[in-house]
């Protein structure tokens, strides 16, 4: 399997609670390089667009209103198989269905707040990273 790059989100109910270091490490003990990094706060339009696969399922607005409700961390992540890993570290949507030693198993609250997002395929990682960062903001 190639290096990959995936795109990671540290959720609002994370940076609230001070985990931004802790999670940053469990992405660097699993072998991810971070590669990008920042602290920003998404506009109601933002959250909408991004999630915007979701925007028939019955909680998007609890969504889009939770990703706006504090800052959060954007990041890119490179390794091997990076988009599997990043989804095996994060563990289940659902932290009651999270194996343990997981962000959400450790760190989630809830399956709406659930302290991180990662792509799940090439393709939305590659579209996900263009719509947060610059290639000049990519440092490998
Ligand atoms: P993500 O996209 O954030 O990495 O998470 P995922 O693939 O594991 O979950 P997905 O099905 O894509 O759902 C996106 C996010 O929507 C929220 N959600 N809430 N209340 C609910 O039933 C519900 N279901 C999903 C979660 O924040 C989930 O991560
Ligand atoms: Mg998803």
């Amino acid at each position: 399997m190639a290096i990959q790059r995936t795109f990671s989100i540290i959720k609002p109910d994370a940076t609230k609670r001070n985990l931004t270091g802790a999670i940053a490490a469990k992405f660097e003990e699993a072998g991810l390089r971070i590669v990008a990094s920042k602290r920003i706060q998404l506009s109601l339009a933002q959250a909408q667009t991004f999630y915007g696969v979701h925007s028939e399922r019955p909680f998007f607005g609890e969504l889009c209103e939770f990703m706006i409700s504090e800052p959060i961390v954007v990041q890119v992540l490179e390794g091997e198989d990076a988009i599997a890993k990043n989804r095996e570290v994060m563990g289940a949507t659902n932290p009651a269905d999270a194996a343990d030693g997981t962000i959400r198993k450790e760190f989630a609250l809830s399956i709406g707040e659930n302290s991180v997002h990662g792509s799940d395929a090439p393709e939305t990682a590659a579209e996900e990273i263009a719509f947060f960062f610059s290639g000049l903001e990519l440092v490998g």
